[in-house]
C-alpha cells in the first residue's frame, strides 16, 4: 500500500478558503471535528493525485490477493453484477488505480467516465469530508440543506442554454432520465417517447425500455415500459449509404419516422445522447443536432439531452450539445458530476419543470448532501483547472496516434470522438462486419499490461478511451503504446 503525506488533498482541507464555520458550540465541535478529518487524511491518505503517477506491475494481471477476493466475491456477490477486469482497487487517483497486489494500472476507463476530475480529487475528498462530518442526511424534503441549492444553481450556469432553469437531483443516471420523462409527460400531457438505435439510458425497467440492446441489458427482463418509439441514429460509419448520406438523410428519415409512426402531437420527448456512450461512441454528424432541436420546438416536443456520459467537460466543452450551439429543453447529468459519488440531475426549462405538482418529484437519498459538496468540489475543480481545455488536449493526442494506429492495422474500420471521448471500432477489414472477438483480444491485452480499457459497442466491437482529464501526458502517451503493442500482437 501507498502512503504519502502533506498531499495537495489535505492541504487545500485544510486551506480551504470560505470554509464555513457555524457559531454554536455544536458547530464548532463540528468544525474541530471536520479539521480533525483533515488531519487524517493528511496521515493516512492513500490515494489522490500525490500517488506516483505511474504503470507498474509487480506480480501478474490479476495477482494472488485478487485472485483470492474474486474466490470471496463469487460466492457472495450476484453473477449479474460483471467485472471488466479481475482486480480489486485499493487506491486511485490522477491518472493511475492501485490494485490489491500494489500494481499501478493506467486509467483510460475513469470508472465508466465517472472520476473526470481524478478519483480523490483534493477539492472533492476535502468538501465531502467536511459535509461527512457535518450532516451525512437529513432528506431534502424533510429539512433542505444550501448544498443541494447550490448544486442546481451550478446547473443553470453550466448547461446549455441562458433561459431560466430548474434543477431535480436524484442518484443514478437512470433515475434522472426517468424522471425526465415522468416531467415531459406530465409537461405536455403527451404520452410517446422516441429513442434511437444503439441508445443507452439504464438499467430500470423504463430505462431499459429505453436502451436500444438487448444483451445483456434487456434479455429476459421484460415486459418493458411502453409508447417508446426506436428511431434510426446517425451513425455516419453504418448509415446505409455511408457517411454523406447519413448526413443528408439522417434528419429527414428520423422525423419522417416519428410522423409517421407516432404522430408528432403525441410525442412528448425526443431522447438522444449527443456524443452516444455505450453504443459505441457515436457522433452524429453535423446538423443532425441542431436539426433535431428545431423539429422538436417547431412540435412543441420536450427535446432531452442525455449527457450522462458525455457531459462535464469529457468531450472538451461542459456539455457536448455545446459544440453546435444545441440548446436541449431539458438536460440529464450524472457521472462526472460529481467525482465519483452518486449524484445526478434532470436540468431544464423552468415552465416545463415547474409544471409538476409539489411532492411529485423527490426520494429519499436523491441530492445526498454529501455528493451535493462532492459536486461542489468537482465543478470547481473543472471550472478552476479548465478541464475541458484539459479535454480538447488528450483529444490531439490521442486521435491522431489512433488514426496512424488505423492505417497500420485495417481493422480499425474507424476513429471517431469528442475530446476524451474517443473511440475505435473493430471490424472485419474492408467490411462492416463487426470484430467482437478483436475487441475482446486488444482489452485483455492491454489489461495484461496494466491498461485500464474498456468496450462498448451494440456489436461489441469498440474500444473506448476515457481518461481522467487530470491524467498527465507521459501516463496517456504511455497507455497509447501498450494499445499499439496489443495491436501488434494480434
Ligand atoms: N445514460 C448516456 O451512459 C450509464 C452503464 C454501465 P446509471 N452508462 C454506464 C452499465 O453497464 O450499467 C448511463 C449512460 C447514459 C444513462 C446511464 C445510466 O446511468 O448511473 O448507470 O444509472
Amino acid at each position: 500500500m501507498q502512503a504519502f503525506k502533506g498531499s495537495p488533498c489535505a492541504a487545500s482541507g485544510a486551506t480551504r478558503p470560505g470554509a464555513r464555520r457555524v457559531p454554536s458550540a455544536a458547530g464548532q465541535k463540528t468544525g474541530l471535528f471536520s479539521r480533525y478529518i483533515v488531519l487524517i487524511m493528511t496521515e493516512f491518505a492513500v490515494g489522490g493525485p500525490g500517488l506516483p503517477q505511474q504503470r507498474r506491475l509487480v506480480t501478474e494481471i490479476p495477482g494472488p490477493v485478487s485472485r483470492e477476493l474474486m474466490a470471496r466475491r463469487s460466492q457472495a456477490v450476484a453473477r449479474g453484477v460483471s467485472s471488466t477486469m479481475p482486480v480489486f482497487a485499493t487506491a486511485a487517483g490522477g491518472g493511475v488505480i492501485v490494485d490489491a497486489d500494489g500494481n499501478s494500472l493506467i486509467d483510460f476507463g475513469s470508472g465508466i467516465a465517472v472520476v473526470s476530475v481524478g478519483n480523490a480529487a483534493p477539492r472533492v475528498v476535502a468538501r465531502a469530508a467536511e459535509q461527512a462530518a457535518r450532516f451525512t442526511h437529513t432528506c431534502f424534503m424533510v429539512t433542505p440543506y444550501e448544498g443541494y441549492v447550490a448544486v442546481c444553481e451550478e446547473l443553470a450556469r453550466r448547461t446549455p442554454g441562458d433561459h431560466e432553469k430548474r434543477s431535480a437531483l436524484f442518484n443514478s443516471g437512470a433515475e434522472a432520465v426517468e424522471n425526465a420523462v415522468k416531467i415531459a409527460r406530465y409537461a405536455t400531457g403527451r404520452q410517446a417517447v422516441v429513442a434511437f438505435d444503439h441508445a443507452y439510458h439504464g438499467r430500470t425497467n423504463l430505462t431499459m425500455a429505453l436502451t436500444a440492446k438487448n444483451m445483456p441489458y434487456k434479455q429476459g427482463f421484460g415486459p418493458f415500459a411502453g409508447e417508446i418509439y426506436r428511431v434510426p441514429m446517425a451513425y455516419p460509419l453504418r448509415w446505409p449509404g455511408g457517411p454523406d448520406a447519413c448526413r443528408s438523410d439522417a434528419l429527414r428519415v428520423v422525423t419522417e419516422l416519428i410522423h409517421t409512426q407516432a404522430g408528432e402531437e403525441n410525442v412528448a420527448a425526443v431522447i438522444i445522447e449527443p456524443v452516444q456512450g455505450e453504443g459505441g461512441f457515436i457522433v452524429p454528424p453535423p446538423g443532425f443536432l441542431p436539426g433535431l432541436a428545431e423539429f422538436c420546438a417547431r412540435h412543441g416536443i420536450v427535446l432531452i439531452a442525455d449527457e450522462i456520459q458525455s457531459g462535464f467537460c469529457r468531450t472538451g466543452d461542459w456539455f457536448a450539445c455545446d459544440h453546435e450551439g444545441v440548446v436541449p429543453d431539458m438536460v440529464t447529468t450524472a457521472k462526472g458530476i460529481a467525482g465519483g459519488l452518486p449524484l445526478a440531475a434532470v436540468t431544464g426549462r423552468a415552465e416545463i419543470m415547474d409544471a409538476v405538482h409539489p411532492g411529485g418529484l423527490g426520494g429519499t437519498y436523491g441530492g445526498n448532501p454529501v455528493a451535493c459538496a462532492a459536486a461542489l468540489g468537482a465543478i470547481e475543480t473543472m471550472a478552476s483547472e479548465d478541464l475541458a481545455g484539459r479535454a480538447r488536449r488528450i483529444g490531439e493526442i490521442m486521435l491522431p496516434r489512433l488514426r496512424k494506429l488505423a492505417e497500420k492495422h485495417p481493422e480499425i474500420a474507424d476513429v471517431r470522438g469528442r475530446g476524451a471521448m474517443v473511440a475505435v471500432e473493430l471490424t472485419v477489414p474492408g467490411t462492416l462486419e463487426p470484430s467482437p472477438d478483436v475487441a475482446a483480444r486488444v482489452a485483455r491485452a492491454c489489461h495484461r499490461a496494466g491498461l485500464v480499457v474498456l468496450t462498448c459497442g451494440t456489436f461489441y466491437n469498440v474500444l473506448r478511451f476515457l481518461p481522467p482529464l487530470v491524467i498527465g501526458e507521459d501516463l496517456l502517451e504511455e497507455g497509447l503504446s501498450i494499445l499499439e503493442d496489443a495491436f501488434s500482437t494480434l
